[in-house]
């Protein structure tokens, strides 16, 4: 168990005012219904390199990572972050940009990955800047918790969510329910990633850790394939088997020098504690594909 992270959510949970804060919507408490947003299926490669200027990402609909954290339905302006999807029959793109200032990102110092071909994970907590994304195929008990930086560090851990009346919450490896697996890993032979800061307002890029300037955020792309994620194995057999699911994506953004630290993509969930205990009232995506959907 990371302390680092026990640290992370504490501190978060503490340090949260509501400065920022501008609307409140009162939800009822009932279990997240589907959003509205589809996930577009893409005809055409996704070059992997931190622009996101490619036809998917132009029809994709932003999900705007807005809910701060510890409130519920809470938005906050400046809207933190924005992260698009798109899909095809192998993979699962994740596109992401942030409007941070202050971009501060460092790698853990762990690796992780297979060996011959890990990298670097994020560093989580301090001034660092992380963004977060949770995959789960309607499993709140088990599901990938996937981080990305400024500084193109990624982090793959695979989560364990036992349920109370499991013998594995009460397990000594077990913290609230929750174990952590960072040495289990995607297949990082299709796994690509790639960052870059956005331009500042002078045009030029902005910069990761140094703090003389005032950035314009940074861009994420990322992508990685079902089979590596561990979709349903019927989704492996084609583009028409995945059109019409649906896919459990919660987002989050840390940035280390906003208040609060978490803002999330769940607007009916008061997150208090860990994300990870909350999967079962995650936001849901249908997949679709437009030009089967304007065939039928
Ligand atoms: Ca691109
Ligand atoms: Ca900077």
């Amino acid at each position: 168990m990371n302390k680092d992270r026990i640290l992370c959510a504490m501190v978060s949970g503490l340090c949260f005012v509501s400065s920022g804060v501008v609307a409140q919507e009162e939800a009822t408490g009932k279990p997240t219904p589907p959003t509205a947003v589809s996930l577009l299926k893409t005809d055409e490669p996704v070059k992997i390199d931190g622009v996101l200027d490619e036809a998917c990402w132009k029809a994709a609909e932003p999900v705007r990572m807005e809910f701060a954290y510890g409130k519920l339905g809470v938005r906050s302006e400046p809207l933190p972050a924005k992260v698009y999807y798109a899909w095809d029959h192998e993979y699962l793109y994740v596109g992401y940009e942030t409007f941070d200032t202050t971009l501060r990102a460092a790698g853990s110092g762990e690796e992780e990955g297979a060996q011959g071909n890990s990298r670097e994970a994020c560093a989580i907590g301090g001034s660092n800047d992380v963004f977060e994304i949770f995959v789960s195929f309607d499993d709140p008990h088990f599901f990938w918790e996937l981080h990305h930086n400024a500084a193109n560090n990624f982090s793959d851990i695979w989560v364990t969510v036992a349920g109370k009346d499991w013998p594995l919450h009460r397990s000594s490896r077990a913290y609230q329910g929750i174990i952590w697996s960072p040495k289990e890993s995607l297949d990082y032979a299709s796994l690509e990633t790639a960052v870059r800061p956005k331009r500042k307002k002078d045009g030029k890029p902005g910069t990761v850790n140094q703090d003389d300037d005032v950035d314009a955020g940074y861009v994420g792309e990322l992508r990685f394939s079902w089979k590596s994620l561990g979709a349903p194995k019927e989704w492996l057999r084609g583009a028409d088997k995945i059109d019409g699911k649906s896919i459990v994506l919660f987002a989050a953004v840390q940035d280390g020098a906003g208040t609060p630290r978490y803002h999330h993509t769940s607007p009916h969930q008061k997150i208090t504690g860990f994300f990870h205990t909350e999967a079962a009232g995650w936001p849901r995506y249908r997949l679709v594909d437009p030009e089967r959907d304007s065939n039928q």
